[in-house]
């Protein structure tokens, strides 16, 4: 009944005004993150109708997550709150400009969203959108939450389309090697977004995008992000897409590959070619490029279709 649910894990963001090491920042700012609700919050800003489903504890930080989250238009009547675990929260400080290294600090073990599980979450909600969209990190945060990915992303008939992205976070890890399962859960998405250099860091696959859709053939389809080297789509039918991306001043790049999956999602949702829904991805991504948070406000509608429109000497 609504155009796209997302499932995971969103944490208060605690963010710094200035850069510098985690050690000197004297205060931070409050924001909201969580990867999957930044694609639902973008969606619904968009103007598509967006379900996140998610656990948060019965504190202050839950309580600001559902209203922030409420406030973009995202339906959250499916979140649960837990009255025995916290809500996750996470620091991190201001990007380098020229290389986004950052440090971050997550205060969400045992968080509520961590005991997500197959037998705790809703699948007949997880189920009620066109498309459910998922991220890797949902599969680092417990055998509990591996479990419900693993049934999320088993095939079975009747289920909504599956967007997977990947979203490799080293730090969540115990052990580098374990994040090779996001392969597996990759494998049973339709739809699979990818970082060329998480493909390379979670799974040795170093020879480009043509090197990762093998490794993650057909029936799904493949989305290889490049950075400011654009982005590659394989389709289901075998071909091949590269879109190059518009040039931005980057601020910080946290959030903009969940920006860029509501852009591809909303340009697919309206049954737009495969190149159109690169080119609409690329842009909600630079809106988020270019501020220090999460989210954006994504272009109208007119205007990214205009922009999107352009030639390809404007996108080269
Ligand atoms: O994609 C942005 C996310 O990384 C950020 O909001 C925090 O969800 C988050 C995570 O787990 O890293």
């Amino acid at each position: 009944d609504v155009d796209v649910v997302c499932l995971g894990e969103s944490m208060v963001t605690f963010l710094p005004r200035r850069p510098g090491r985690l050690a000197d920042v004297p205060s931070f700012d409050r924001a909201i993150g969580g990867a999957e609700s930044n694609v639902a919050c973008t969606l619904a800003r968009t103007g598509h109708t967006a379900r996140w489903i998610s656990r948060v504890g019965a504190d202050g930080f839950g309580d600001h997550l559902l209203a922030a989250i409420a406030d973009c238009g995202v339906d959250v009547s499916h979140v649960r709150r837990d009255p025995r675990r916290p809500t996750g929260i996470y620091f991190r400080t201001a990007g380098d400009r020229a290389t986004d290294a950052h440090e971050v600090a997550y205060y969400r073990a045992g968080s509520a969203a961590s005991a997500m599980s197959a037998a705790t979450v809703d699948r007949a909600a997880a189920g009620s959108g066109r498309v459910l969209h998922l991220s890797g990190i949902t599969a680092a945060l417990s055998a509990d939450c591996l479990g419900l990915m693993r049934a999320l992303t088993s095939r079975r008939p009747g289920r909504p389309l599956v967007s997977f992205d990947v979203n490799h976070r080293p730090g969540l890890w115990r052990d580098p090697a374990d994040a090779r399962v996001l392969l597996d859960l990759a494998r049973g998405a339709d739809l699979v977004f990818v970082g060329e250099d998480e493909a390379a860091d979670a799974w040795g696959l170093t020879g480009g995008p043509d090197a990762v859709r093998a490794a993650l053939p057909e029936p799904a389809t493949l989305v290889v992000k490049r950075g400011a080297a654009g982005a590659v789509a394989y389709d289901r039918h075998g071909g091949r897409h590269a879109e190059p991306a518009p040039r931005v001043d980057v601020v910080a790049a946290v959030g903009a590959g969940d920006a860029f999956a509501a852009g591809y999602l909303s340009a697919a949702l309206r049954d737009l070619p495969v190149p159109a829904r690169l080119r609409y991805g690329h842009l909600w991504a630079a809106a988020v490029l270019t501020v220090p948070g999460d989210l954006a406000e994504p272009p109208a509608r007119g205007h990214a279709d205009r922009l999107a429109a352009l030639g390809d000497t404007a996108w080269g």
